[in-house]
């Protein structure tokens, strides 16, 4: 076991900027068991990632792009591209508190079992201590975290993704609450063995102890694995807090959007991984004299205010989006966002010209790239360029289109909530729920295709209640129940109206029926409008559809508008087929836990689609 010592060739601080106990004494204790050659304090400087980022080019992790300022290009190891479902363990006292949607291992089992694969994991690397906090420093009640981790690229990317470093460091005192979030790679190095630009290990654990506000993370590199402030903190571990302290933790994105009159809404929608939240908060509205600004483009956390409505904050501090579809046409913002530099880029294609590539970028690609895999490219390779879960990884502050109030404590009120998946078939382009309690049903029921962003196999529709179904921390029955609650006790007339809508419908010949993106504005407008009460709409059984000339289709190729009428088609045999397949997700969710008004909600729509 290589030894540990507290004297580094580096600047890096080595002593502890914080006298809070607990973490004193667990930073100890994790390095006693990991036994890391040096311990380092992020202090969330400049100098900080100037040192990071050049040991990673040092080692040949990070490539410096000349096209982009300050920015980085990377690969990961081919097997470790995206979020590992399977491996994700809710480690809950209890088996049953985990749900039937969650793997759960008993949590002393885990321990005992993580632990043997984290002695001596961080031999021959540094152990970085990252204090970090999710939401506003200022918040009344800031929620902190400390993360531990092995790796340079995560504690680069946690500076970006976050509030982190020293003036997280000042604010907790000796009783501060803080999640532990443990993380290595798994890959010690021992004497005399070679580092690789991308370690990690094959065996992978990402496991959540909802009791203790524990996160183990083992083996994997990849940002929802690896940067626990996200999905691991902000929404397994959230929900959980969320449920005992009467809030919720979402993935949803957060948006303002100002109309041609100058009156402001804000609303959120959660659609699954891949499936198309960054873009909806970088929106470029194809309306003229709307205006749309971003607050958060991946996790909400909700909370009714003193006045009755609902406020939602984005925890993060920058965006960890897909790379490939983004391009001036569809997300300018987002191009915007990371052509101003300070940015990584995990998993794209490389240019000859030291700059980034992905499909949809631009239309054609240039003559020769350097591959996500590392390898020479060019048209006739037949393969993707970039990894189809390619990332950046940017700064909010420096979006183009990001709202002065993005960073609120108070957080902004919530006018509608929007689900959406992916599906070729069925669900209509918008169709707006009845009430709260049909719009919690419309939700638990939601269904998406699978994407890149997990391992696994793409394009599987499955049941993703609330695009929660990977990121939730309890059982789903009670989330349900919380979500039906929390509606229950509101004042019925503050409560935000819920919408479906669905921008991957397809035609027979298997393409979209919807242009999407900045096109979104005039699904968002009538849904506005319909708060107002000021927009026509259709009773169908599965909601309200705008009626026939109800949309604002100003502007819009005729093409796409002869495709309209069959985007927005609710077809009763198709929605007769998709009950049996919620009748099969209920019953796995198991009587006992499922909301009585759910299966009562069912019911009430299959009476409606055989009155129809
Ligand atoms: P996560 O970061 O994984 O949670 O994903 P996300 O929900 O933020 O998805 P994102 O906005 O990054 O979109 C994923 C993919 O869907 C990208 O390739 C987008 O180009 C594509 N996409 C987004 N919005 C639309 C749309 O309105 N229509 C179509 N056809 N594609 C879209
Ligand atoms: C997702 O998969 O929903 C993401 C990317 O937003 S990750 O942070 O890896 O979870
Ligand atoms: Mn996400």
């Amino acid at each position: 076991m290589t030894r540990r010592t507290s004297v580094t060739a580096s600047s890096a601080p080595t002593t502890a900027p914080t006298k809070h106990p607990g973490i004193l004494a667990w930073v100890d204790e994790i390095a006693e068991l990991t036994a890391p050659e040096r311990i380092v304090w992020c202090d969330g400087s400049r100098d900080e990632w100037d040192r990071l980022t050049d040991e990673l080019v040092e080692k040949g992790t990070f490539v410096r792009l000349d096209g982009k300022p300050n920015s980085f290009w990377c690969v990961s190891d081919p097997d470790d591209v995206a979020r590992v479902e399977d491996r994700t363990f809710i480690c809950s006292e209890n088996a049953s508190d985990a749900g039937p949607t969650n793997n759960w291992v008993d949590p002393v089992d885990m321990r005992i079992l993580m632990a043997e694969h984290y002695r001596g994991a961080m031999a021959g690397r540094t152990l970085y201590v990252i204090a970090f906090c999710m939401g506003p420093l200022d918040a009344a009640e800031p929620k902190f975290g400390v993360q531990i981790t092995d790796s340079p690229y995560v504690a680069v990317s946690m500076q970006i993704m976050t509030r982190s470093g020293a003036r997280v460091w000042d604010k907790l005192t000796a009783d501060t609450e803080f999640v532990r979030c443990l993380h290595s790679v798994g890959a010690p190095l021992h004497e005399g063995r070679a580092d690789v630009p991308w370690p990690c290990d094959r065996t992978k654990y990402i496991a959540h102890f909802p009791e203790s506000r524990t996160i183990w993370s083992y083996g994997s590199g990849y940002g929802g694995n690896a940067l626990l402030g996200k999905k691991c903190f902000a929404l397994r571990i959230a929900s959980v807090l969320g449920r005992d302290e009467g809030w919720l933790a979402e993935h949803m994105l957060i948006l303002k959007l100002t109309s041609p009159q100058g009156k402001t809404h804000y609303v959120a929608a959660a659609f699954p991984s891949s499936c198309g939240k960054t873009n909806l908060a970088m929106l470029e509205p194809a309306l003229a004299g709307w205006q749309a600004e971003t607050i958060g483009d991946d996790i909400a956390w909700m909370r009714f205010g003193a006045d009755g409505r609902l406020y939602a904050v984005n925890p993060e501090a920058g965006f960890f989006g897909v790379a490939p579809g983004t391009g001036a046409r569809t997300n300018p913002n987002a191009i915007a966002t990371v052509d101003r530099g300070n940015s990584v880029f995990t998993n794209t294609a490389l240019t000859d010209d030291g700059d980034v590539w992905w499909e949809g970028l631009t239309e054609q690609p240039p003559a020769h790239l350097t591959d996500w895999r590392g390898n020479d490219w060019t048209i006739d390779s037949g393969t993707p360029a970039a990894h189809p879960n390619s990332r950046y990884c940017t700064p909010i502050e420096q979006c183009p289109s990001v709202a002065p109030e993005w960073n609120d404590p108070a957080g902004v009120p919530i006018s509608a909530i929007f689900f959406g998946g992916r599906r070729a078939s069925t669900v209509p382009l918008v169709a707006e729920t009845f009430d709260w309690a049909h719009g919690v049903f419309t939700a638990s029921v939601l269904s998406s295709e699978t994407t890149a962003a997990a391992a696994g196999a793409v394009g599987v529709v499955r049941r993703d209640p609330m695009a929660m179904l990977p990121f939730l921390g309890y059982h789903v029955g009670d989330y349900f129940a919380h979500w039906l609650k929390l509606g229950a006790q509101a004042d019925t007339a503050k409560l935000p109206k819920i919408f479906q809508v669905n921008w991957f419908r397809r035609g027979e010949d298997g393409t979209f029926l919807w242009p999407g993106f900045g096109e979104n504005v005039r699904v968002l407008k009538w849904a506005l409008e319909r708060l107002d009460g000021t927009a026509e709409a259709e009773w169908t059984p599965i909601g309200y559809v705008p009626s026939a000339d109800a949309l604002d289709l100003t502007g819009l190729d005729d093409a796409d508008r002869a495709l309209v009428g069959q985007a927005l088609a609710v077809d009763t045999d198709e929605w007769v087929t998709e009950t049996r397949s919620i009748d099969e997700w209920f019953a796995g969710i198991g009587g006992n836990r499922l909301p009585e008004e759910l299966r009562e909600q069912l019911a009430a729509l299959k009476l409606r689609l055989l009155g129809s």
